[in-house]
């Protein structure tokens, strides 16, 4: 059996309702990204990027964000692979898991969990949280802070990401603008180690050329096409 590994980036939610970070109207025109995703701007002003996140977390978690066929195009291909797929997220957003995905790294965190500043212990985010409640597991207390990766910081899961990749006969990258690393590299890792690699996204990505086939237009088109 073929083992897959599939990056998903902000594309793939797009037809969800969740906006990308680097499209027209994506967030990164509304919000400066040192403002907002960088260890720095949280020390220097938390109650913005509280703000930034909590407004994201009720985005998700409002009816109308759904998975799309995109989503459920890759939870099909779950149940014929099993642990043979492994979807790795560049997404903060639980939609994999809502179609029905079980085997996904959330390589830049997730906005429904918090993390205390000083230990990194993850919990499940509450709303009593979305006013930055202080942690009950350290002494004296810190203020717990979304568990996302901002930049500078070492994205989730690389060991487990790079084994895959090490292993997989297949690379698939959904919907991401190949701008930020390491996640933009992996498609010449998978290249190095021997898979088939694969693009699939609105536009060519920054690093088009690294990959073998490329396939352009909406997500929730294409993705299920390439999967059936
Ligand atoms: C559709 C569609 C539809 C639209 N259908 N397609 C110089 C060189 C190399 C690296 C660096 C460098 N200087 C600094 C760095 C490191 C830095 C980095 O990469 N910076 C670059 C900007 C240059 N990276 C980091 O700091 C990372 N950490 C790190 O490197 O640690 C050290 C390390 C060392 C060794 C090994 C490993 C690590 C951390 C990166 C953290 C990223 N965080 C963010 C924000 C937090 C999450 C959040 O708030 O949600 O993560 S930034 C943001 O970008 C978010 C995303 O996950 C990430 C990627 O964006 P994505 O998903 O690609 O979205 P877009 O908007 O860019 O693209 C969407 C695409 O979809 C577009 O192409 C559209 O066309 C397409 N699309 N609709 C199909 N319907």
């Amino acid at each position: 059996m073929s083992k897959v590994v599939v990056l998903t980036g902000a594309g793939i939610s797009a037809e969800s309702g969740l906006k990308t970070f680097r499209d027209n109207d994506g967030l990164w025109e509304e919000h400066r990204v040192e403002e907002v995703a960088t260890p720095e701007a949280f020390a220097l002003n938390p109650d913005l990027v509280y703000r930034f996140y909590n407004l994201r977390r009720a985005q998700l978690q409002s009816p109308e964000v759904q998975p799309n066929t995109a989503h459920y195009a890759l939870a099909e291909l779950e149940k014929k692979l099993g642990r043979d797929l492994l979807i790795v997220t560049q997404n903060v957003d639980n939609l994999h898991e809502r179609a029905g995905n079980k085997n996904v790294l959330h390589m830049h965190g997730e906005l429904l969990a918090a993390k205390c500043c000083k230990t990194g212990k993850s919990i499940p985010w509450t709303e009593s949280l979305d006013q930055g409640n202080a942690c009950s597991c350290c002494y004296p207390a810190r203020r717990m802070r979304p568990d996302i990766v901002w930049f500078g910081e070492m994205p989730y899961h690389m060991e487990d990401i790079y084994d895959a990749l090490y292993n997989a006969d297949i690379f698939i990258a959904i919907g991401t603008s190949g701008h930020v690393y390491p996640a933009a590299g992996f498609v010449s890792q998978a290249a190095n180690f021997g898979a088939r690699t694969v693009e699939i996204n609105m536009e060519p990505s920054a690093v088009e050329s690294h990959f073998d086939e490329q396939y352009y237009g909406l997500a929730s088109e294409r993705v299920p096409e390439f999967l059936s």
